[in-house]
């Protein structure tokens, strides 16, 4: 039985090669079960299976996933295959879209600054103020793909610092750069598969704001960088649906165009090995939600939060008072960081701002400061990148049990590159 939900008919296949070349091309592969390529994935680094394929397969009337599944394992050209998993995306609560909101640094920002506002405690925040005494960003910083909802790209607290590719020429129905999508300006709408990111969900909007919110320009809220380049990778459709095919074209794409980190939100599914391959042949740094269920992430997986790469961070949600929200999955040995995911003020589509809450809030905050992190110091390997942020977190006995050495985001630690904070919550 496969556990974890999954889209009928399909099935993501991995072919092997011998070094030299494959033991099969795709489509003799998909002939020989009576199946048809819907399309194929390229992660040239991993070297794991070399000279062989990823692709997605649709299946032929009668044959269900799991008897594909069955038959294709005992086939020597076969390295893996598995369900074309379908995902969630891990934010909780929604509330009401709203334009008024003064200047930058409003108080609704309390993981940016928490001074004890609204019923938070002083000190439980990312110290982002000592962290722009440092760095705030830069418009050709290195890339941060949001792979989510897709962005609103137009809106006036993000357009600025919306990511453009410069081989692309709009709206003339040709693909300039040759990379396979036509017009993507922004990003890639891996969902339909066309060159408009545009999100008409809200969440992947709001994830980007925490990032990259444009500072200091008196409009909405300030992201943890004033300036970025953020790129829209929109796997979900705008009523929040995925599966594995589009999540894999989603991070091909964010790969193949250079982005240094990844803003990965959402999760559920099962276990996918073509997702492994996929973020550790990636020479980007992928930030990854623990998940909203209640749920030890140490006994119960998450994916893909709970993958075991030198690549990824694992995030929890933290609230204004630097606990866990019920709701926050956590995981002593398996989540590495928390970071605010409480009541998160943001952006939304159409110019708008709203307070959203789960490790999906919580996800930006950390890849946001990756960002920053990044664009002072943009030779960091993915892996020093991660080590800066989880050595500059700051330890909290709150947390000790429940993630990594009782990390909890720190923007001007991870700057520094070491720990500000030992236990700032200690009364
Ligand atoms: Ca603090
Ligand atoms: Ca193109
Ligand atoms: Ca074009
Ligand atoms: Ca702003």
């Amino acid at each position: 039985m496969i556990k974890a939900d999954y889209v009928p008919g399909q099935v993501i296949v991995r072919t092997r090669g011998d070094n030299a070349r494959a033991l099969t091309d795709s489509t003799s592969f998909a002939d020989k079960y009576g199946a048809t390529v819907a399309d194929k994935f390229e992660f040239g680094q991993s070297g794991l299976f070399d000279k062989g394929e990823m692709m997605q397969l649709n299946l032929p009337a009668g044959m269900t996933t799991e008897q594909a599944i069955a038959k294709m394992k005992s086939d020597p050209a076969v390295a893996y295959v598995e369900p074309n998993y379908i995902y969630h995306l891990d934010s909780k609560e929604q509330g009401q879209p709203s334009n008024a909101a003064p200047n930058d640094l409003v108080p609704e920002l309390w993981g940016m600054n928490n001074t004890g506002q609204n019923g938070g405690t002083a000190g439980c925040d990312i110290d982002a103020p000592a962290a722009w005494q440092i760095h705030t960003g830069r418009n050709d910083a290195p890339i941060i793909a949001v792979i989510d909802t897709g962005i609103d790209y137009n809106h006036p607290d993000l357009a600025a610092n919306i990511w453009t590719n410069k081989g692309e020429i709009p709206g003339n129905g040709i693909d300039d750069d040759g990379n396979g999508v036509i017009d993507d300006v922004h990003g890639f709408n891996a969902n339909a598969q066309t060159g408009d990111p545009m999100d008409g969900h809200g969440h992947g909007s709001h994830c980007a704001g925490t990032i990259g919110a444009v500072g200091n320009n008196g409009i909405g809220v300030v992201g943890v960088n004033h300036h970025a380049q953020i790129m829209a990778v929109k796997i979900f459709d705008d009523s929040g649906s995925t599966d594995s095919a589009a999540i894999l074209r989603g991070i091909e794409y964010a790969t193949k165009m250079g982005a240094k980190i990844t803003s990965n939100s959402w999760g559920g599914g099962g276990a996918s090995e073509a997702q492994k391959e996929a973020f550790a042949s990636s020479p980007a740094l992928h930030i990854m939600a623990a998940g909203n269920n209640y749920m030890n992430n140490d006994v119960y997986p998450n994916y893909p939060s709970n993958y075991e790469l030198s690549n990824n961070i694992a995030v929890a949600a933290s609230d204004r008072n630097d606990k866990k929200p019920g709701f926050s999955n956590y995981g002593a040995t398996t989540v590495d960081i928390a970071a605010p995911g409480k009541d998160i003020y943001s952006c939304a589509p159409g110019g708008g701002y709203q307070m959203m809450s789960g490790t999906s809030m919580a996800t930006p905050h950390v890849a946001g400061v990756a960002g920053l992190v990044a664009s002072a110091f943009p030779d960091l390997t993915p892996e020093q990148l991660k080590e800066r942020i989880l050595n500059g977190a700051d330890k909290l006995d709150s947390w000790k049990s429940k993630v990594v050495d009782g990390n909890r985001l720190n923007a001007h630690g991870a700057l520094l590159g070491h720990a500000v904070n030992q236990q700032e919550t200690k009364v």
